[in-house]
């Protein structure tokens, strides 16, 4: 009885405060929970444990912000989540709610167990990005506005690890940038570990790298945006920021 009124209250807080992050991962047909920050505590430190802990889904709304790269906390996972290099990760987000802005899945190789790799040095390369699929970037249709499952269900984000990504232990970003508000963006990242299988010996060279934080700032057009403003709502392109995605 107390684990199901816990879980309906952090399911209110939740849809009451309009937010949200990575809630869930599948890798073919193997769920992996992340980490619930309406959840019990000891998640963190629970053997089954494969994102890194954050402990509320308010977004962060600085581009320096030390915690852009994990969430806060970010303390590490305990285990990994298994997938071979060519197969596809989907994040799953429960009752998401924005509609405008990129979405980019990113990766950093921890050199070594991800459990004592600290995130502010990461180099991270991105894997896969989504952004403004048709129209207007005021009311077109971003997949940040596509991928919500209005029903209440899980909003599926799949991208694929590259095929030629060398075996290693590695952290995966999965990152929402919401801009509803204007020259205010807010930035949704979760971390989880995974422990990349394969035959593969390609590695993305320098040009595909960037550091979190870093890789944004309020000088970029993209990132400090009005999206409501004459000669932006219109517009019928959007260049995500950052590197270009590493195919493998
Ligand atoms: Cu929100």
């Amino acid at each position: 009885m107390l684990h199901i009124l816990a879980a309906t209250l952090g399911l209110l807080a939740h849809r009451a405060s309009a937010h949200g992050g990575a809630g869930n991962y599948t890798v073919g047909d193997t769920w992996y929970p992340g980490y619930d920050p309406y959840g019990p505590a000891d998640q963190a430190t629970a053997p089954w444990t494969v994102q890194r802990s954050w402990i509320s889904n308010i977004p962060i709304f600085e581009s320096n912000n030390i915690s852009l790269a994990c969430n806060f906390p970010g303390a590490p996972a305990q285990t990994s989540i298994p997938i071979t290099a060519g197969e596809n990760i989907t994040a799953v987000y429960y009752s998401w709610v924005h509609t405008v802005g990129p979405m980019i899945a990113w990766m950093a190789d921890c050199g070594g167990d991800c459990k004592t790799f600290d995130a502010a040095g990461a180099e991270w390369f991105k894997i896969g990005e989504k952004g403004l699929l048709d129209g207007t970037i005021e009311e077109g249709m971003w997949f940040q506005r596509a991928f919500v499952n209005w029903d209440g269900g899980g909003s599926l984000w799949p991208e694929t690890v590259p095929s030629s990504l060398r075996p290693g232990k590695y952290l995966i970003r999965h990152e929402i940038i919401s801009l509803h508000s204007a020259n205010k963006p807010q930035w949704y990242p979760e971390c989880a570990h995974l422990e990349v299988k394969g035959n593969g010996t390609g590695f993305p060279g320098k040009e595909y790298m960037a550091s979190i934080p870093g890789v944004y700032s309020m000088d970029q057009p993209e990132i400090n945006i009005d999206i409501y403003a004459p000669g932006v709502a219109n517009q019928t392109t959007y260049k995500i920021p950052g590197p270009p995605v590493w195919k493998g």
